[in-house]
């Protein structure tokens, strides 16, 4: 009986082999990526092919969910996976072998597969899940090796397949000894190596760094900020939304780090010759501020996804000039070094009238890694994704009909105007306010148009126009504010813009996928 029950305890054991095969497997993964090619660690690697294969309502109600921590709950969910498969791998090699190693391998055949074809992956990609594959193999094995030797040692009928000297009975308990020593040894260098390789690869050469000592030239045009361009109101937006708080979306597991010194900006396809850009090529073009608005086509209606800053940046028509762009052409597809693409109609990148840019700075500094460091897309009146693309590598001159970006096959429109808006910030929605003379304030955009007028309309009463900031631009948004007088219970507010076309901003309500959310903003407010 008690023989019986002395057998559960190596499955435990089993499973514990398995954990720490694949410890080691990721630990001498990282280690050589550190070493050769940076870009081919297994873990961001799978997540990275995860982000890009999961249906789009999965990655909207995870951005709603986790917000800016979508990521980290990914890698978690990812890490609690591996630990899980790893587990089941090493009870499988105890009770089956040797599947359970069998099991690790295609689980480093799929890794390597998911490396190799991320988009820009070193020549020697390859290298740092094969060699892991290998170690976290040959670990697995020996440990549970190991484990039966022990077991055979405990339960002599369970002796099937073990060698002959661990049968002919060593000193007592001295392959339990020899079991944990494997397992200690190769579970704690998995961690120290393991750890240690990945902090290195995030430190050692720091882009921050670079970034933080460089210098960018001032700009040769300088926007001008009327008087009363900003309202100073508690609760509503900043008329320049801090780099800190700007919202930010995107498909990069890990933010991409690029060194400008080696940045290559290369504009091809349909254009009379072939151009390469560096950074110092860009620069030598002269900066110019730029204060534009950016919206994300992911924003609800009164949602957080947009943000306003002054950019420093040349215009993309004179990038273009350089190659010279042939006719027919109807589209740049601009890509990053993350893989990602956006779909441009070049007839906005192209039109003198408007300002778009590949922006290197942004408000005031250079570009936050997570906001494209060191060159990004900016275009006034489009949304993000097919418009704004940061770590910019390529511009690919081209048509619709024969190339296709990122969002296309995965629900979202070829090309997105964006849809101009109007957003409620103060009072804010669920809090109670109290009774008096309060303001009611936010922000509207209406990109490239601008806005004319912004209404609100408090509960069943007129809609009446409210005061506005002085507008710096059309691409900028504005702010607006009324004063309300505010009596107790609950009311009503709701706020539409009207744009420079003199058009009303769409009432009907609509998703953001395929082209963008619209619909009037209403709140409900308490007044105590
Ligand atoms: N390389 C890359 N650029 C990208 C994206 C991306 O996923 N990858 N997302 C786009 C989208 S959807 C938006 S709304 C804007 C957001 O820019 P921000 O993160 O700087 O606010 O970036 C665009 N540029
Ligand atoms: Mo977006």
């Amino acid at each position: 009986m008690a023989k019986r029950r002395s057998g559960k305890r190596f499955i435990a054991w089993a499973a514990l082999s398995g954990v720490i095969g694949g410890a080691v497997f990721l630990a001498v993964a990282e280690l050589f990526a550190l070493l050769f090619a940076r870009a081919a660690s297994p873990i961001l690697a799978v997540g990275g092919f995860v982000i890009d294969i999961v249906p789009q309502p999965f990655k909207e109600f995870a951005i709603a969910t986790f917000g800016e921590y979508d990521k980290l709950v990914l890698l978690g969910s990812l890490g609690l996976a591996v630990v899980i498969a790893s587990a089941i791998a090493g009870i499988l090699q105890l009770i089956k072998p040797p599947l359970g190693v069998v099991a690790l391998i295609i689980a480093g055949v799929l890794s390597t597969a998911a490396i190799v074809t991320r988009a820009g992956a070193p020549a020697l990609a390859f290298l740092p899940p094969v060699l892991g594959t290998i170690a976290g193999s040959i670990v697995l094995l020996l440990l549970v090796k190991r484990l039966r030797a022990w077991r055979a040692a405990v339960l002599p009928e369970r002796a099937e397949g073990v060698s002959a000297d661990a049968e002919t009975a060593a000193p007592k308990g001295i392959d339990r000894r020899r079991f944990f020593m494997v397992a200690a040894i190769s579970g704690a260098s998995a961690v120290v190596v393991g750890v240690a390789s990945r902090a290195v690869s995030m430190t050692v050469g720091s882009v921050e760094a670079i970034r933080d000592s460089l210098k960018l030239p001032s700009a040769k045009s300088k926007v001008t900020i009327p008087e009363g361009a900003e309202l100073d109101i508690k609760g509503l937006s900043k008329l320049f939304t801090p780099n800190k708080d700007f919202y930010r979306v995107d498909t990069a597991l890990t933010v991409p780090t690029i060194d400008p010194a080696t940045w290559r900006l290369t504009i091809d396809g349909m254009v009379d010759q072939k151009v390469e850009m560096s950074f110092q090529d860009l620069l030598d073009m002269g900066l110019d501020e730029y204060s534009i608005t950016l919206t994300c086509v992911s924003n609800e209606v009164g949602g957080e996804l947009a943000g306003n800053a002054m950019w420093l940046g040349v215009p993309l028509r004179d990038v273009l000039k350089k190659a010279g762009v042939k006719s027919g052409a109807d589209m740049v597809l601009s890509k990053s070094v993350d893989g990602y693409t956006a779909s441009t109609p070049l007839s906005a990148l192209t039109d003198d009238n408007l300002d778009a840019i590949l922006a290197v700075a942004m408000n005031g500094e250079p570009l936050p890694a997570e906001h494209g460091f060191p060159v990004r897309m900016v275009v006034p009146g489009l949304y993000g994704y097919v418009s704004a693309t940061k770590w910019l590598t390529e511009l690919k001159v081209t048509t619709f009909a024969k190339d296709e970006a990122y969002w296309t096959p995965r629900g979202y429109s070829a090309e997105a105007p964006i849809k101009f808006s109007s957003r409620l910030d103060t009072p804010s929605i669920g809090e109670a306010v109290p009774a008096g003379k309060i303001p009611i304030a936010g922000v509207a955009w209406a990109q490239s148009v601008g806005i004319e007028r912004v209404e609100v309309k408090i509960d069943e009463g007129e809609w009446t126009a409210v005061t506005m900031s002085t507008p710096i631009n059309d691409d900028t948004w504005v702010q607006w504010f009324m004063e309300w007088d505010a009596t107790p219970g609950t009311h009503y507010v709701a706020v539409r813009a009207v744009n420079k076309n003199g058009d009303l901003q769409i009432e009907e309500r609509a998703p953001i996928a395929p082209d963008g959310s619209s619909g009037w903003q209403r709140s409900l407010i308490r007044v105590t």
